[in-house]
């Protein structure tokens, strides 16, 4: 059998699995990839990273991480800080309206096997991480919305909860006064957290969750709650995550084409500028008025970032350092 080797970039000794997984996937037989992984692979570095800046919640996530947890505890863990921090804007608690004044999130995760569990339009929840996993593994679906999705919350036990501050209400209250909704998002006022997270046994796993755009239309639901969209996980391969406009990640499915460019043997880094060109292709001239960003992790423990305007910013926790970084971003003009 003939295999094609994508071994660009990797030495035979320092083998990445995503190196190894591209070769793989060319062999017609596919029961051997467990151990040539596991033997020719570099030796597991638990890793954490998220969009944006939010040092507290990669440092919970790798405090589970430490303690033994899996990188779907991590990335749960994670993403409950920033859903319970009221001063984030656009996640969870504190989160900026919809033009009706009701605060909607939405929030997806997905583990090592390829399950997704997601949420989307939920009132009253501050934890829709943990109900996207509920939801993933308490029922026979993988998406609940609405008032369905917060009748299943309060069955399995959540608080129902004002999620409405009051200087987000007073923000709701300005905005009315013009009421004007220009789909532009300033590039510096939105952190939606997606993670991204490694354990000690080499597993990946991800989890995304939102307030979505302020001042959005009821009902409206964009991509961070959308499997391949906000999120995508190929426990072979790595993972990516999304924030900025949403309907322009939907449109060209960035996650997912993030983790299949990687397993084309593309370093995350390609991917996540190859995805990020993909969004500007499709939106012609109309780049200029929104931000989209990605980030990537194979796992090998390579990152990637990219976005198409400055100031895009990105976590890292690693047993060195946890870390914001700048992303590289298209618009240098
Ligand atoms: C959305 N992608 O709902 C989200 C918004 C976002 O930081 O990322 N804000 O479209």
């Amino acid at each position: 059998m003939k295999r094609r080797i994508f071994l660009k970039k990797a030495t035979v000794s320092g083998l990445s699995i995503v190196a190894v997984n591209s070769l793989l996937s060319c062999d017609t037989s596919t029961n051997v990839s467990t151990s040539i992984i596991a033997s020719e692979s570099k030796a597991i570095k638990p890793i954490v990273i998220a969009t944006w800046r939010v040092p507290n919640a990669t440092a919970k996530a790798w405090e589970v991480l430490q303690n033994n947890g899996s990188s779907l505890d991590a990335v749960e863990q994670g993403c409950r800080v920033e859903e319970a921090a009221v001063a984030n804007q656009s996640v969870g608690k504190g989160g900026l309206p919809d033009r009706d004044g009701n605060v909607t999130l939405d929030a997806c995760i997905m583990n090592k096997e390829g399950d997704y569990g997601a949420v989307m339009a939920v009132q009253n929840i501050t934890h829709v991480i943990s109900l996207a996993r509920k939801v993933m593994e308490k029922t026979p679906h993988v998406i609940l919305s609405g008032k369905g999705a917060e009748k299943f919350a309060y069955e399995q036990g959540f608080e129902k909860e004002n999620l409405l501050t009051e200087s987000a209400k007073k923000a709701w209250e300005v905005w009315k006064k013009t009421a004007q909704y220009k789909p532009i998002i300033n590039i510096e006022n939105h952190d939606t957290i997606g993670m991204l997270a490694i354990d000690k046994k080499g597993d990946i796993a991800g989890g995304c969750t939102t307030s979505g755009l302020s001042y959005k239309m009821a009902g409206r639901v964009g991509d961070s709650a959308i499997i391949g969209s906000g999120l995508f996980i190929d426990n072979e391969v790595g993972g990516a995550t999304a924030t900025g406009m949403g309907e322009e990640v939907l449109k060209t499915v960035g996650s997912f084409l993030i983790v299949e460019l990687m397993r084309q043997g593309k370093t995350p880094q390609e991917a996540c500028e190859e995805a990020v060109q993909r969004v500007i292709k499709n939106a012609g001239d109309r780049y200029k008025d929104f931000q989209v960003g990605f980030i990537a992790l194979n796992k090998a423990g390579e990152i990637g970032s990219y976005c198409i305007h400055e100031w895009f910013n990105y976590q890292v926790h690693t047993a060195k350092e946890n870390k914001n970084y700048k992303s590289d971003y298209y618009n240098k003009a």
